[in-house]
């Protein structure tokens, strides 16, 4: 049994889906943000030092991070798939895209939140946040329009790890979330494409 702790709204909904993708059993331990800050609540912060979601705990061990949570996940169970085999070129994809979602896009898609909830007007939003994504966008449009999914024909948990990161950019646009992608009819029909994936439903009620 894999316990997840999942916080509102929070990058933990990649573990969950992940579980559903895998059948594997496992228990949600629910924990909240405070409404003023948004931080995580202490109730966390016991379970990890760094007060960050996600977590799991499996066969004693507390493991954080959600790319390493998910190739721990892949390693301890049946992969069903969501790995392609080492040496493909679907391998290289998949590593570049389980690792540049957290790695390279995270930062330009939250500062314009971060700051606007500090009250700093930067001029580095769009010298920098605006055009790291839309060189971002830009690149996934022209590679989801040739391939279903990012390292192929077949999903892969690289997917689950891109494909939360884009929603999270929706989620915060002060645009709406249908202005992001209107400009990248295949990014946007890419997520349409994951979000009928029964797994992902059977995740999302608990999201
Ligand atoms: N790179 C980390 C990021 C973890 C992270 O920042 N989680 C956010 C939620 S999406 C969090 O726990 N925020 C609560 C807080 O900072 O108080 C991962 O992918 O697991």
């Amino acid at each position: 049994m894999v316990t997840i702790h999942h916080l509102e709204r929070s990058r933990s909904d990649r573990i969950i889906w992940l579980c559903e993708e895998l059948g594997i059993e496992y228990d949600i331990v629910q924990h909240q943000r405070d409404p003023d800050t948004m931080r995580a609540s202490e109730t966390l912060w016991a379970i990890n030092p760094l007060g960050k979601s996600p977590v799991i705990e499996h066969q004693g061990q507390v493991i954080f991070e959600s790319g390493a949570i998910i190739e721990y996940l892949l390693s301890a169970f049946d992969s069903n798939g969501l790995r392609p085999a080492a040496g493909s070129k679907a391998y290289i994809d998949y590593l570049q895209w389980l690792h540049a979602p957290e790695a390279t896009m995270t930062l330009p898609i939250l500062m314009p939140m971060l700051c606007g909830a500090m009250g700093i007007e930067s001029e580095l939003m769009p010298l920098f946040a605006d055009n790291e994504t839309q060189t971002l966008y830009r690149y996934l449009e022209a590679e989801l329009a040739q391939r279903d999914y990012i390292a192929g024909d077949h999903f892969s948990a690289a997917d689950i790890m891109l494909s939360y990161t884009l929603m999270m950019a929706q989620s915060l646009a002060a645009t709406g979330p249908d202005a992001v992608f209107t400009p990248y009819p295949s990014i946007n029909a890419y997520l349409d494409r994951l979000k009928a994936r029964k797994a992902y439903q059977a995740a999302s009620v608990k999201f």
